[in-house]
């Protein structure tokens, strides 16, 4: 496997830190050890998160195009669109987000706080389109780039969460190489790993970087779209076309794909009673903060997971804690009393 081959622009702070979980592994009883990767403080940039680490491989291509304006996708609390912002403000470029109703929650600030208002702050152009919830690649993006080029402007196209993207898988295969090296400092293995999926490269990138030790099944998505299926081929496409890329020396085919799809109701961007419990069990037991629309969704799949024994007993198991907590301002009602 060969990443090295590929150019990166730094915008993490450099590997993120594994954490024991402790007083939540004895809240489910003690039979797993759970530890924490923290991409949620991977980097300086407005908050960071899972997306700052792929864009370090896109950016690069940016550059090198001469290109002056990222135009980018998302829902109106996208963490993603909001990591976009800040790389743009960082490097001196321009920056288009196109953000649209994907999720239907009516709180009266959810267009004025949390990620919006970050992006806002940071200078992006910020265009509220009322489409609904997709992956796909959308019309308003494809407006928003005709738009840029009719200015004068030379866009560089990000699909959403930088994914369905020629180097979208290739930031996810580096965290698996920086797994492995910390595991040599631990002592030990993880035994599965957590991850929440909606765009698919995160765990499309894991599951490449895994399967260079034959662990591409230890990665457990939880999906967070309640579109599964869609997450699910996406994270296929670009888990196949990532591993040629990488040279992985064998192809990945949908038995390497796990996606669990009991946690993402009641849909996309909605908590249920269970995933607000899973909030703040976590933060009471950990002082460690999950969102509601995604971290929040996968730390309620790890948690059942474990109750249920599909996670076994003895199992070490790590937690990708991939960012999103600016959201939360978003759903303050639901928390009015804690
Ligand atoms: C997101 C995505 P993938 O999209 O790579 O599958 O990652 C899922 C995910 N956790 C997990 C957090 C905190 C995320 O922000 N966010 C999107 C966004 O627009 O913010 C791409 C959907």
């Amino acid at each position: 496997m060969n990443l090295d081959r590929f150019p990166r622009h730094p915008l993490t702070f450099g590997p993120t830190p594994i954490e024991p979980l402790k007083r939540l592994s004895d809240h489910l009883g003690g039979r797993v050890e759970i530890y924490a990767k923290r991409e949620d403080c991977n980097s300086g940039l407005a908050f960071g998160g899972n997306k700052v680490r792929k864009l370090e491989y896109l950016i690069p291509e940016a550059l090198a195009q001469g290109c002056d304006t990222l135009v980018t996708i998302g829902g109106v609390q996208s963490n993603h669109t909001r990591q976009v912002a800040a790389v743009a403000a960082r490097l001196g470029m321009k920056c288009v987000l196109v953000q649209e109703d994907w999720v239907n929650w009516y709180d009266g600030a959810y267009d004025r706080v949390g990620n919006i208002l970050l992006s806002r702050i940071l200078g992006a152009d910020v265009r509220l389109v009322h489409e609904g919830f997709g992956i796909e690649f959308k019309k308003s993006w494809e407006q928003a780039l005709d738009d840029v080029k009719r200015a004068g402007g030379r866009p560089y196209a990000i699909p959403a969460g930088a994914s369905d993207h020629p180097l979208g898988g290739l930031g996810f295969v580096g965290f698996a190489d920086e797994v492995r090296s910390q595991e040599q400092q631990l002592g030990f293995r993880f035994d599965a790993i957590v991850v929440c999926s909606v765009t698919g490269s995160t765990q499309a990138g894991m599951v490449v970087g895994f399967a260079a030790d034959g662990r591409s099944r230890q990665v457990i998505g939880i999906d967070a779209s309640a579109k599964p299926q869609q997450t699910r081929a996406q994270i296929l496409r670009i888990a196949q076309h990532t591993a040629e890329m990488v040279e992985l020396g064998r192809a990945i085919s949908d038995e390497d794909i796990v996606l669990d799809t009991r946690y993402a109701y009641p849909e996309y961007g909605i908590p249920s009673v269970e995933t607000l419990d899973a909030i703040r069990t976590c933060a009471r037991c950990e002082g460690m903060l999950t969102d509601p629309v995604y971290e929040g969704k996968s730390m309620q799949g790890m948690m059942d997971l474990i109750r249920r024994e599909e996670i076994p007993p003895g199992a070490r198991v790590l937690y990708a804690h991939l960012g999103g907590v600016p959201a939360i301002n978003g759903y303050s009602y639901l928390f009015r009393n804690g």
